[in-house]
């Protein structure tokens, strides 16, 4: 069984249950200045499309100024036959192809990893969906005749600078193998719930690889290259990888079965009648099939519901209608199954760099 971490002390006064879903109007919460890094409001955690304001923001540099993305085209060059220049405009010539998507940055929960591990310390909001919009990649590299011996696709930001302190500059650079990235759900996106990207998620052009851990998804892209070897930089090779107990590494890509509980939250005070506890759950290998309700602590199990859209890219909402036998303190876990039968274990693998924290995590009400 899991146990609370919360004291008695701790607990508020009695819990409104939220009527509709209105997203907080606070804003971010605020991780880092620059770089810009912050997380989505716990009270937006229950909305299943992101407000574009409150999507959380995960920058490794300072992000281009608007002067530097005004003459923007995108090079697409390397082992091709016919490399391309593309503005905006060419990229809104293409059928335009929409799909929700969440999105998970590797560090999400961060702060919850014990022992402690340095990175940002993200707490549950390093993760939002939207319906990005935008021309599938494979689509683009159709068109510049890829040269037999190119292996991979290579990703470049138009960010770049010291990626820790002391370490040589370079941009933000990630790539895909060529089978992923002709992969038809890739997409080069313009748009974020059918606005125009805005600068700080990557205006004009970014990636967007459904299913994988964020970082995977290349903002202000300038450039993509076919490249002959396989691509190997600070943030592919130095970081976003695991390192298992013989000495490998499995870098960090898709991403792992995981559920939050929107409502209510942790040091809730809550009145014995029925309630409705509320959540979402997600995995980048494909639908949410089932998710288990426990109010105590994970001896016993419920099935919730699986409620509104459902998508294979975007996350899914549960409820449990809940009436506590008696008063007292009640720890209440979810745990999610995806469609590939991957269950959220209830710990999570603790690892030096703090990466793919999905371990079940308990919220601790009471209830009078
Ligand atoms: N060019 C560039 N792309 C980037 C990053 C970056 O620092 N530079 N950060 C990555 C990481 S780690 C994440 S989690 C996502 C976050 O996207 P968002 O800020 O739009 O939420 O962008 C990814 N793409
Ligand atoms: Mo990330």
């Amino acid at each position: 069984m899991l146990q609370c971490t919360c004291t008695q002390a701790g607990i508020a006064t009695a819990e409104k249950e939220p009527l509709c879903t209105q997203p907080d109007e606070i804003g971010l919460v605020p991780i880092e200045e620059d770089p810009l890094i912050g997380e989505t409001p716990q009270g937006t955690l229950q909305s299943w499309l992101t407000p574009n304001p409150l999507f959380y923001v995960r920058n490794h540099y300072s992000f281009p100024t608007p002067e530097e993305t005004a003459s923007w085209k995108l090079v697409i060059d390397g082992n091709v036959s016919n490399q391309l220049e593309l503005s905006l405009d060419d990229f809104r010539q293409y059928p335009k192809q929409t799909l929700p998507i969440t999105m998970e940055c590797a560090g999400n929960n961060r702060s919850d990893l014990q022992p402690r591990v340095p990175g940002n310390p993200f707490q549950n909001g390093a993760i939002s969906t939207a319906i990005w919009g935008g021309v599938p990649l494979y689509e683009i590299l159709a068109k510049v005749g890829i040269k037999s011996g190119s292996i991979e696709v290579l990703f470049e930001g138009m960010d770049g600078g010291e990626p820790v302190p002391g370490v040589a500059k370079e941009q933000y650079l990630r790539s895909l193998t060529l089978d992923m990235a002709n992969n038809p759900n890739v997409l080069l996106a313009y748009e974020m719930n059918g606005e125009p990207l805005s600068l700080e998620h990557g205006y004009p052009l970014r990636l967007v690889v459904p299913g994988w851990y964020g970082m995977a998804s290349v903002k202000w892209l300038k450039r993509i290259s076919l490249i002959t070897v396989k691509h190997r930089s600070f943030f592919q090779g130095e970081r976003y990888f695991i390192e298992e107990d013989d000495g490998t590494e499995t870098p960090v890509e898709d991403i792992q079965v995981k559920s939050l509980i929107s409502w209510p939250q942790d040091g809730g005070a809550l009145v014995q009648q029925s309630h409705n506890v509320s959540g979402l759950a997600w995995s980048g290998s494909g639908h949410i099939n089932r998710v288990q309700v426990s109010s105590d602590g994970g001896d016993t199990w419920e099935d919730a519901k699986l409620v509104g859209p459902r998508y294979e890219f975007a996350w899914q909402q549960w409820n449990y209608s809940w009436t506590p036998a008696s008063e007292g303190h009640y720890t209440i876990v979810a745990r999610a199954e995806d469609e590939q039968g991957n269950l959220q274990p209830m710990e999570t693998r603790w690892n030096k760099f703090g990466y793919v924290i999905n371990g079940v995590k308990p919220v601790c009400v009471n209830v009078s």
